[in-house]
């Protein structure tokens, strides 16, 4: 019998964008803000699955295969803080419709392989900190990155000498032509 593995549905950021983060990251908050997300983690979550064995993870790979899903772009142009969890986090003001629909799909999906899901309404965001349990300076001047969805991944979240790393299960393209 295979173990559990702790999975979820991504939407990966290109390595540019990701540097440029780190980049930005490091002048607008103060090192006690929080502990900062390599460059590699930062993505944005679509639909947690938690720890689920091969059958069901099979099982919604299957699913996702067959999403027909349009490249778009987003915007990430908004930051907030949620003092609860722990984290400050990069968002986008206008959730376009294929990313809020695919985010649905996913979790709808999740939902019905027994995956547990969250009953507060899908917030897109990227953590940028975690552990921001005390009061945090969030930047007056709010970023306004693009970039084109082209597609999205099953993700495994695994912890290794003290560090947490995500490895991509699989991957699935969106079509070329722009929504
Ligand atoms: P977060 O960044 O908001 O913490 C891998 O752990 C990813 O799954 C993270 O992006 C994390 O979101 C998300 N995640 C972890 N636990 C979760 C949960 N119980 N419900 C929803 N998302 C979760």
């Amino acid at each position: 019998m295979s173990s559990a593995r702790r999975l979820f549905f991504s939407l990966p950021l290109e390595p540019t964008l990701q540097n440029e983060i780190v980049h930005w990251r490091a002048g607008a908050f103060s090192p006690e803000s929080g502990k900062p997300i390599a460059a590699a983690n930062l993505h944005l979550t679509l639909a947690f699955l938690g720890d689920i064995g091969e059958q069901k993870s099979q099982a919604l790979q299957r699913v996702a295969g067959r999403i027909a899903q349009k490249r778009f772009t987003l915007i990430f142009d908004d930051l907030g803080h949620w003092p609860r969890p722990g984290v400050v986090w990069l968002g986008i003001k206008r959730c376009p419709r294929p990313l809020l629909q695919l985010a649905e799909l996913l979790r709808s999906h999740a939902a019905r392989n027994g995956c547990v899901q969250d009953f507060r309404p899908f917030h897109p965001h990227v953590t940028l900190l975690r552990g921001a349990t005390h009061p945090v300076s969030i930047p007056p001047a709010t970023p306004n990155w693009a970039m084109q969805a082209t597609s999205f991944s099953l993700c495994e979240s695994l912890f290794e000498k003290g560090r947490t790393r995500y490895r991509t299960v699989e991957e699935w393209p969106f079509h070329e032509i722009e929504q």
